[in-house]
This record gives C-alpha cells, structure tokens and sequence, in this order.
C-alpha cells in the first residue's frame, strides 16, 4: 500500500483527540542509514546508523510533530496557528498550516535564523516576525499571546507535537527489530529527546523492543542542562539549539536519568568537525545541530566514557545541510575559474 503519512500510519498510537483532522505532506519514514566509514574513524567495532530526518518534508524532523499538532488545530476550528522558532519549526508550521488553509505567525530571533529556514517560511506564506531577542524571548512571548487570543500555539509545549514525534523512535524499532543500545541526539528546546523517549518506552511496552540509552548533546555556549541553569545569552554556531531555557528541560534530564544516558555539551568547533567529517566519509550533509549527537558520540568515545563495542548506535540527524549554507560557504575558497577548453581542464584534474 503506498504510504500516506504519520497520521494514517502511527495514529492509533499516539494521544491526540477525536476531532484531529489529517494534514500531512507524507512526512516521517525516513531512512536509517548504516555508516560504516564513520563507525571505523571512531574506532570500529559497533554498528552506527544515521537517522536522516533532514529527508522530511520541509527539511527537519520538526514535520513529525507538526502534522499532528495543525492536524489537532484545524479539526477543533482554529485559524491562525503560532510559534517562537529557531528556523525549522517555523518552516515546519508555515507549511503544514497551507496545507491546511490556516494563518501561520512565526517568531524568530533577529539575524540568528539559517537562510534556507527563513526562506521556507516565506515561501509557504507565514508572517514572519523578527524578535529583539533571543529565542527564549520569543517563547515567552508566544506563550502569552496564545495564552490571550484564539491563535493555536505549536511550538512542543504543545502536546500533540511530542505525540507525532514519537513516530520516529516506533520507526527505529521496527527497522532493527529492536531499540538500539544507544541514541544519541542534540538537545534545544527538549521536545525531540522527550518525545523520543515516550516513544521507545511505548513500543517497548508493546513489542518489548527494549529501550536505549540516551545521549543528549547540547552546543556548549547554549547548554542549560549541562551547567543546571539557563543560559541568558547563548551562543553557537549551530543556530537551531541556541535556546537557553528550554520548555521540556526537566523531561530531558528526566529521559536522560532513566535511560542511565547523560546530557553533555559539545563546542562549536567538535560540531563543524563533525558536520564536514559525515558529509565526507558517508554523503549526508546535516546541518550544524543535526550534527551534535555524532559529535558528543565522538568525545565520549575519545574519553572511554562510551564502550561501543559490539553496540548498535542511532544518531539522529535532525535537518538537512542545505537548510544553512553559509556555515559551509562562508570559509571556503572560491572555486577555480578554468578557461573552456579541454587542455585547461586537464592542467587542473590531472595528477602531474
Ligand atoms: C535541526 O525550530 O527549536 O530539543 O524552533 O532545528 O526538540 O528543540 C529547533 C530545534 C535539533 C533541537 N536539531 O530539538 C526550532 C527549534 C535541529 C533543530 C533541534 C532543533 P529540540
């Protein structure tokens, strides 16, 4: 049968209310990639898969969610739909609420949004708002809005966001037959990592997939869990998880506890290393936060933390690289100019 979404797939599953009406772009069943080169430059010895949810339908793991949240929204009557966003859920909500023929608003912090992210917003017809502020500032501010007028809030406070989510974790089990031993993903607002763990707790009580340990790994100039208080003015590179007090913090530290995993703090250069180093050895480009779980795989292997022998490990690679090309263009040196001809072109390819 050909596939139809989350919703028609993973519905009976998840909590959401009998008047959720469906509005999917075929999100969720994306591929899980065996990453052989990369599980040998980090020793060997263990089975690494990739989990590529850059492949969703506007390019982040953020569709999973937002099916279910609009999907919640358009079948109670709602008209407008609202979220604070570092980039992907605003690209997210912006789409699905055209699909859904609802307004969308999204908040973003000033000058810190990836350009592709921006751009989707555009395109799928949102109000985009420029914040003053952080992301966190943003939040509050669409808390309290949402609190005050009928405009429906889908950032992951949202219930039905960390429900959709789930389907990830049921998606896993069923491609391995099992949880993995370990999985590790980077930690923002702490609505994936929750929604994770319900998720594996879940199908495990269903299907006795067992459950994994879980490596949550924040970017260290924006790593509240990690320090054990918010962070006023974070900073990183990887745009996407510059969130100083995320809204789930307490169920990621929870997630993390239970799982007998940890949350830990990767720099922004150990982030870049490993964004250029997946794209290099095994042809999937993430953007810089998707590439934070590989990257605090990798310190703690580096610092035996983390046996991986003989273990499976999952990395969730959250979003696609072409969300944020500057990050890779931005240092690079300008291509060769070669003039049109053949001699030209073997004077630059050919070895000698
Ligand atoms: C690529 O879009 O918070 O811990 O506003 O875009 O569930 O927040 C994005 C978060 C990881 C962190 N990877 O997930 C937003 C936003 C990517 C992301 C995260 C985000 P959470």
């Amino acid at each position: 049968m050909t596939y139809q979404g989350l919703l028609h797939k993973y519905g009976h599953l998840l909590d959401l209310p009998t008047h959720t009406r469906p509005v999917s772009l075929l999100e969720g069943n994306t591929p899980l990639i065996p990453a052989e080169s990369l599980s040998r430059q980090l020793g060997g010895g263990f089975e690494l898969f990739i989990k590529y949810e850059g492949l969703n339908p506007t390019g982040s793991f953020k569709d999973r969610g937002m099916t279910a949240a609009v999907s919640e929204a358009l079948g109670r009557g709602a008209k407008t739909v609202i979220c604070a966003s570092t980039g992907n859920t605003a690209a997210s909500a912006a789409a699905y609420a055209a699909r859904a023929g609802l307004k969308s608003i999204v908040l973003i912090p000033q000058g810190k949004v990836a350009a592709g992210k921006l751009a989707g917003a555009v395109a799928y017809g949102a109000q985009v708002i420029q914040i003053d502020g952080s992301f966190d500032d943003a939040l509050t501010m669409v808390v309290q809005i949402s609190d005050k007028h009928p405009i429906c809030l889908v950032n992951s406070i949202n219930p039905y966001r960390i429900e959709g989510q789930k389907t990830s974790a049921f998606e896993i089990c069923e491609n391995l037959g099992a949880a993995p031993d370990w999985l590790c993903l980077p930690v923002g607002n702490a609505g994936n990592i929750t929604a994770y763990w319900a998720g594996f707790k879940q199908y495990d009580g269903i299907k006795a997939t067992g459950l994994p340990r879980v490596l949550g790994v924040q970017a260290a100039g924006a790593a509240p869990l990690v320090l054990g208080h918010p962070v006023e003015q974070p900073e990183t590179v990887a745009t996407a998880i510059r969130i100083g007090k995320p809204a789930r913090g307490e169920q990621a530290l929870e997630a993390a506890e239970e799982s007998n995993g940890r949350i830990i703090a990767a720099s922004d250069d150990q982030i870049l290393d490993m964004q250029r180093l997946l794209a290099k050895l095994e042809g999937v480009w993430v953007e810089p936060a998707s590439a934070a779980g590989l990257a605090g795989l990798a310190i703690e292997i580096a610092a035996g933390r983390l046996n991986p022998q003989g273990k499976r490990i999952v990395a969730i690679c959250t979003g696609h690289g072409m969300k944020d090309p500057d990050i890779i263009t931005r240092d690079m040196a300008k291509p060769q100019i070669v003039a049109p001809n053949l001699a030209a072109l073997e004077a630059v390819i050919l070895d000698g």
